[in-house]
């Protein structure tokens, strides 16, 4: 396979100013009529010839300004028709056949439930139809699609709604015109028998739009939740960001079978039904906020990533970091602050930080790739989020703001780059960020270390950067690092918070005039991707678990403290007096958890034991068994300090209001779960008869979940019944079954893993859909490390015989799911051996996709 290099960028020969497609829609052959106004890009030769990319269409006819072209005009072979002796400008027609029932790689237009849908990022529309499918090539669309009537009522494409119609043969038609450019992956095409609710909103200049969601019509009562989080969306993008939907309708699909979470076509969203659909009795509290986020990073796009698009596949982070960061800043808005950050951290941690540290590093924006596919990564999406946040930390709240309207407005309309976004933060605050850049170029978590000394009331703080060498890149300049911090005395803060700039390999500040020698707080509200090395004595833990005024801070010392814990209980690191430390440590939490001045939601994140892969990221040598032993120990100690606490806490915090979503319920739920789940560490028949009340009498999933999941992963007599009792209650709706496959998943005990291999057979198991793939597959090869890792290799053989089996059905789904496999190289040496030979045997495989052979070869490189 090829790979494709940043620096080999070129600009288009051809560019197409207009497209205007007819599809007639039909299951296995679905006519796909393309005029396209094609022409000769400035620069380009007059004998280039015109290079369109095409993958499985069948060419019926091809014409050059309405003349047809005969076989020695063109070729079309290895997915590239090229046609010679073209005029600087012409309309090419061609027109294909396509068969959407056999697309089982979910790319392209295919079928979901009986209903016709499209997924084209990053390269699906050349299986639409032949073009150059870059996104460096903006057009206006025109599309007529027909289709069957009675089957198809409903036909959507981007932009505004044009003509519809009824035909002959008891067939239909309905046009669509989208005026504003945009680069083909952001076309979509829905056809099928759906219910929709609809609503509105008037825009900031007083334009009305009309706001619909379609769904299959057994699901229309799951829509409004996502409806009013868009309307929340528009609204705080207009205030926040002063931008404006631009078209008379913006359109969400949900479907049932989807490579992505959701799709951020223009005015027609198409979106992943786990990540739209939600009613009070199926669908968690962390389901609802997810929702949220998401609907709001689509409706975003509109800005990052449809009017201002990338110019290649290697500026992805412009369009995906801008907008993650957008969401993550629409959630604190919409929520907490403090305990979206301590999410939105904990997911870097779980997936960036990881990928950062092992073979599949690359920097943010990455200089080569076989298949663009595998680069919709944690680091591209959540670390080119934080970088967006460094550079508004940098700037300030005013400046940042005018940079970004000064970046929409002078790139509107075209295809943008990395250096155009740095560029507009420089030229709007006057910062030089030159130095920032190695953010974007250079892979790899920079490690700090953090020295102090304290000498007659000064306190000298020294931070020292060190980044690891990363794949192909062995040696790491300095970092342009925004530190925010502040002095925390016996009695609280002793300076106001500051921000400093590390710049160099090493750097010391100084601060006089104090009385006492303080404790640093470093890195409030996570100022930057690092991780940070320094000792600090149990008594400074806890002033600023106690104390800090920064609370993600305060989460994140607990934190630490309880992952230093952890790693001595598992053989990985020396802890002086580890049982008193375990006690303070619980006493410490027991007074954040029992403080009522703190919101619960940020309670209950402080009262969340770290998982075993969390356990794992943190240690030199992975034992699973090790690991879990020891945060079975570690849940049982706190538990010996905290019992009644938790039982208090957990009557104290019962809703007995009707249900809401949103974050003050949601937060008492959070931390009543949270407590039950430290009750079940050790299940006395109390707890477990009390956990089975709270399945039994739930009027919501997320205290049904939450008490059925706990009984799933014990071990007590009644844990079979809760789950098949869960079954029956829920098999007609996928969604909830898929929560049901993730905690058997997860599931202890000897027989974990023949569980799991007898539920690949279960009539709730599709290998065709991603979301169960990711419920059953991914859950168990990336949260259930003593089964996917057992000892005599089994986990082993279930899992690369399924990503073989996928890689023929869906190769994007597949290469995805090797990522759990990304952190081989430490596991203790048996395992490495099993799971790093497997790695290589799949690597040298024939017949591997391009997706699938990428991934195998760069984690076992
Ligand atoms: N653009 C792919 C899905 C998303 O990031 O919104
Ligand atoms: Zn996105």
């Amino acid at each position: 396979p090829k790979k494709i290099f940043l620096k080999d960028y070129a600009k288009p020969d051809y560019l197409v100013e207009h497209v205007s497609l007819t599809f007639a829609l039909d299951k296995t052959k679905t006519r796909v009529t393309a005029r396209l106004s094609v022409k000769r890009n400035d620069g380009a030769a007059a004998d280039a010839p015109l290079v369109l990319d095409g993958e499985d269409l069948d060419l019926v006819a091809i014409a050059v300004d309405g003349k047809s072209l005969g076989e020695d005009a063109y070729t079309y072979e290895h997915n590239v028709l090229t046609v010679r002796d073209v005029p600087a400008a012409f309309t090419l027609e061609t027109e294909v056949l396509i068969n959407p029932d056999a697309n089982t790689k979910l790319s392209g237009l295919y079928i979901s439930n009986g209903m016709f849908c499209t997924q084209c990022e990053a390269e699906g529309f050349r299986r639409i139809t032949f073009f150059p499918d870059r996104p460096d090539v903006l057009s206006t669309y025109d599309v007529r699609i027909e289709a069957d009537k009675s089957a198809y009522p409903v036909l959507l494409a981007n932009g505004n709604p044009g003509d519809k119609g009824d035909l002959e043969n008891g067939r239909h038609f309905a046009e669509w015109a989208d005026p504003h450019p945009k680069p083909a992956y952001l076309f979509a095409l829905v056809g099928g028998d759906l219910a929709h609710k609809q609503d509105s909103f008037t825009t900031m200049s007083g334009r009305e739009v009309t706001l619909q969601i379609f769904v299959q019509p057994h699901n229309l009562d799951k829509t409004d939740y996502a409806l009013d989080a868009l309307k929340r969306s528009m609204k705080w993008d207009e205030e926040t960001f002063g931008r404006e939907y631009d078209l008379d309708i913006f359109m969400i699909v949900a479907v049932d079978h989807f490579n992505f979470g959701a799709m951020e076509n223009k005015g027609l969203n198409i979106f992943n039904s786990s990540c739209v659909l939600a009613s009070e009795t199926t669908a968690t509290d962390g389901d609802f906020e997810l929702i949220e986020s998401i609907v709001a990073h689509e409706y975003f796009h509109n800005w990052s990533g449809n009017r201002v698009t990338c110019r290649d596949w290697f500026q992805l982070c412009l369009k995906e970091g801008f907008t993650v960061f957008r969401d993550q800043e629409f959630t604190a808005d919409q929520r907490s602050r403090a305990v979206a950050r301590i999410r939105d951290v904990r997911r870097l941690w779980q997936r960036q930080f990881q990928e950062d540290a092992g073979p599949l590093a690359h920097p943010v924006r990455p200089e080569s790739y076989i298949t663009i596919d595998n680069f919709y990564t944690a680091t591209v999406y959540d670390k080119g989020a934080e970088l967006v946040r460094m550079m508004k930390t940098l700037l300030g709240p005013e400046d940042f703001r005018k940079a970004t309207d000064l970046y929409f407005d002078r790139n509107d309309g075209t295809a943008a780059t990395v250096e155009d976004f740095v560029g507009a933060m420089e030229e709007a605050s006057g910062i030089d960020l030159t130095q920032f850049r190695r953010w974007y170029s250079d892979a790899g978590t920079p490690q700090i270390s953090a020295t102090e000394a304290w000498d007659n009331g000064t306190y000298a703080l020294t931070l020292t950067q060190h980044t690891d060498p990363t794949p192909g890149q062995d040696d790491k300049a300095p970092r342009h690092i925004p530190v925010r911090m502040g002095l925390i005395g016996p009695d609280g803060p002793m300076v106001d918070e500051k921000v400093l700039q590390l710049k160099e390999e090493s750097q010391t500040f100084t601060f006089d005039g104090l009385q006492t020698k303080p404790v640093a707080s470093l890195f409030r509200g996570f100022s930057a991707p690092v991780t940070v090395k320094r000792e600090l004595d149990t008594e400074e833990r806890l002033r600023l678990i106690a104390q800090d005024t920064d609370s993600f801070n305060r989460w994140a010392t607990a934190h630490a403290f309880a992952m230093d814990l952890l790693k001595s209980m598992a053989g990985q690191q020396e802890m002086k007096n580890s049982h008193e430390a375990l006690i303070s440590y619980a006493k410490a939490i027991e007074t954040i958890i029992t403080d009522e001045t703190l919101e619960p939601a940020f309670r209950a994140e402080v009262l969340r034991v770290p998982t075993e892969t969390d356990i794992g990221r943190a240690v030199a040598q992975i034992d699973p068994d090790a690991i879990s032993e020891a945060r079975r120990k570690f849940r049982r100690g706190l538990l010996e300090t905290l019992k009644g606490t938790l039982s208090d806490l957990y009557t104290a915090n019962l809703v007995n209001d009707d249900y809401d979503p949103g974050a003050d319920q949601a937060g008492k739920r959070a931390l009543k779960n949270a407590a039950l789940a430290l009750l079940m560490a050790e299940p006395s028949d109390t707890t477990a008869e009390l956990a089975l009340r709270q399945a039994d009498n739930a009027t919501n999933m997320t205290d049904e979940a939450g008490a059925v999941s706990l009984l799933a992963q014990s071990n007590r007599p009644e844990r079979e019944d809760a789950l098949s009792r869960f079954y029956d209650k829920w098999k007609h709706d996928p969604l909830v079954v898929n929560k049901w496959l993730v905690w058997q998943a997860l599931a202890g005990g000897e027989d974990a893993l023949d569980k799991i291999i007898a539920l690949t057979r279960h009539e709730a198991f599709d290998m065709g859909n991603p979301n169960k793939v990711r419920s059953l597959i991914g859950a168990f090869a990336m949260e259930n490390p003593k089964a996917f890792h057992r000892a005599d290799g089994a986990g082993y053989d279930l899992f690369f015989e399924k990503v073989r089996e996928l890689d023929k059905r869906n190769p994007q789904v597949a290469a995805r799911l090797l990522t759990a496999t990304e952190a081989w190289r430490r596991l203790e040496p048996k395992r490495r051996d099993m799971l790093g030979s497997r790695l290589k045997a799949l690597a040298q495989e024939d017949g591997l996709s391009n997706n699938t052979f990428e991934m195998a070869e760069r984690l076992s490189d």
